[in-house]
C-alpha cells in the first residue's frame, strides 16, 4: 500500500472508530474480509462431527459461513462491533430459585438484533456518506463467523467457552459487523488470555465442552431450550434446573468478568418480569398472552409450545408440590410435546418428599 493511502486509511479508522463510539458501541476493531484457514477447518470438524445438531443452516451455507467474500465477493475489510451487555447482578443467583425461571441474560430485555441492528446502519450510513464505499451490515442471523473476524480484528478473543472473551467487557459483548468494499488498515489479532483456566469448562451443566475450545452444541442447554424442537431427551432434564431460555453459567463464571461494567444502554435494561419470572404462571400463558408478554423479544421466536415445554422441565425439576395443579392442567395439552412434558413433570413432582 502506498504511503498516501495509508495516511488515508488512518483517520478514516480514527473517524470511523469516534462515530462508533458516539453511536454507542463498546468495541471497534478493524480486518480483512477473509478468515484464517484454522477457523474454516474447525467448523468443517464441528459440522462433520454433527455437533450442530438440527441447526441445518449453519450447514447449508457453511461455504459463504467459512469465506467472507464467498457471501459477498467485492468486500474488502470488515468492521467488527461489540455492545456491553453486561446484567446488572451475577446471573447465577437466579438458580437456586426453586418457584422462578431463569432467563439468560440476553433475552431479558429488547430483542438485541434490533437495537444492534439500528446502530450498525447508522454508522454505515455514516462511512457511505464520508467515503462512499459500498456496505452491508450483519448481526448474528447471517452467514458469518462473527467471534473469529472479531478476534482477529483485536477486539477479544475465543475463550474455551467458544464465545469472545475482552478484556474489558469480560463475556458479555453482542456482535456485529459491517462489510465495506474500502480497503482499511487491519487491526492485529487478539491474542488468547485463558492461560490455564478452566471454570467455564468445570461449571458446564451438561459437560458440552467435549475439549477446550469446542463445543458440542447438542449438549448445550441454550441450544435444547432455544433451538431444539421435539420433547427434550431425558439425560439432560436434570441438569436443566430452572433454565427456561438459554444457558449464562458458562458466561458468568469467566474471571474476567470483574472487569465488566454493568450495561449502560437504556435499550438493553432488564425487564422486570423477566429477571426472575413465577412458573406457575409462565406454565398458563396461552398463545396469545405468550405473543402479546414477548413481543419485541428474542423469547418469541421460539412460540408458546416451545416456551412452556422448557416451563415443564423446570416445574419438574423445582420440588415444590405447589407447582402441581399447572404441571396437571397441561397434560391433556393439544400439543404431544408440551403434554409429555407436562406428565413428566407431575410424576417428577409426586416423588420429592
Ligand atoms: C450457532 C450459534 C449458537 C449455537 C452453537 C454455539 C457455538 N459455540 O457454536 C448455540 C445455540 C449452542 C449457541 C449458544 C449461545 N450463543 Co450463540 N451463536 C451461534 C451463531 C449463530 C453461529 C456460531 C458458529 O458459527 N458456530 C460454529 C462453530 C464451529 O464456530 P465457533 O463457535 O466460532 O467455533 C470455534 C471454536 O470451536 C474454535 N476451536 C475449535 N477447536 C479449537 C482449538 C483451539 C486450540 C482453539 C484456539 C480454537 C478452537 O474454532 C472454531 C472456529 O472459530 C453465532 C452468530 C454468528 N453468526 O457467528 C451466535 C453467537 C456465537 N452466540 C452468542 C451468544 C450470546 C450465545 C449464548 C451465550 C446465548 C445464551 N445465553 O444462551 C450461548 C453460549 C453457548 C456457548 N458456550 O457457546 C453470541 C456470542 C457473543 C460473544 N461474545 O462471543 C453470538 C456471536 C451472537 C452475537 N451476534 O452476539 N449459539
Ligand atoms: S451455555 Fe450452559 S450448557 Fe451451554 S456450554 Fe455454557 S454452561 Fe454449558
Ligand atoms: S472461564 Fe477461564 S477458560 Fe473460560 S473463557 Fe473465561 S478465562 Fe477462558
Amino acid at each position: 500500500m502506498s504511503p498516501v493511502i495509508a495516511v488515508v486509511a488512518k483517520d478514516f479508522r480514527l473517524a470511523i472508530r469516534a462515530k462508533a463510539l458516539a453511536l454507542g458501541f463498546d468495541a471497534i476493531g478493524f480486518t480483512r474480509a477473509s478468515l484464517a484457514p484454522d477457523a474454516r477447518t474447525r467448523l468443517r470438524a464441528f459440522l462433520t462431527a454433527g455437533q450442530h445438531g438440527e441447526m441445518g443452516w449453519l450447514e447449508a451455507h457453511a461455504a459463504q459461513r467459512a469465506h467472507p467474500q464467498a457471501l459477498w465477493p467485492e468486500a474488502q475489510s470488515v468492521i467488527a462491533l461489540g455492545l456491553n451487555y453486561a446484567p446488572a447482578e451475577d446471573p447465577l443467583t437466579n438458580l437456586t430459585k426453586q418457584d422462578r425461571g431463569n432467563i439468560s441474560v440476553y433475552a431479558r430485555h429488547r430483542d438485541y438484533h434490533d437495537v444492534f441492528k439500528g446502530m450498525l446502519k447508522h454508522l454505515a450510513q455514516f462511512i457511505v456518506k464520508t467515503h462512499g464505499p459500498q456496505v452491508k451490515v450483519f448481526v448474528d442471523t447471517a452467514p458469518v463467523m462473527e467471534k473469529p473476524l472479531a478476534q482477529q480484528a483485536g477486539i477479544g478473543w475465543q475463550g474455551k467457552h467458544t464465545n469472545l472473551v475482552s478484556r474489558q467487557h469480560g463475556s458479555w459483548l453482542f456482535l456485529g459487523e459491517v462489510f465495506t468494499t474500502l480497503e482499511i488498515v487491519p487491526d492485529t489479532a487478539h491474542a488468547d488470555h485463558c492461560g490455564s483456566c478452566n471454570a467455564c469448562q468445570t461449571i458446564c451443566p451438561t459437560n458440552a465442552f467435549p475439549a477446550p475450545y469446542q463445543l458440542d452444541a447438542t449438549r448445550c442447554i441454550s441450544y435444547l431450550t432455544i433451538e431444539h424442537a421435539g420433547p427434550i431427551p431425558e439425560e439432560f432434564r436434570t441438569a436443566i434446573g430452572n433454565r427456561i431460555y438459554g444457558c449464562d453459567d458458562c458466561l458468568a463464571v469467566c474471571p474476567w468478568n470483574r472487569f465488566a461494567q454493568t450495561s449502560g444502554h437504556a435499550k438493553l435494561r432488564a425487564r422486570e418480569d423477566l429477571t426472575a419470572p413465577r412458573l406457575a404462571d409462565l406454565a398458563l400463558l396461552t398463545d396469545e398472552q405468550f405473543r402479546k408478554k414477548f413481543t419485541g423479544s428474542p423469547i418469541k421466536r421460539i412460540g408458546r409450545d416451545r416456551f412452556v415445554r422448557n416451563v415443564l422441565i423446570a416445574i419438574g425439576n423445582a420440588a415444590d408440590p405447589t407447582l402441581i395443579p399447572a404441571a396437571q392442567s397441561l397434560t391433556s395439552d393439544p400439543n404431544p410435546v408440551v403434554a409429555e412434558a407436562a406428565v413428566w413433570a407431575v410424576a417428577r413432582l409426586a416423588h420429592f418428599p
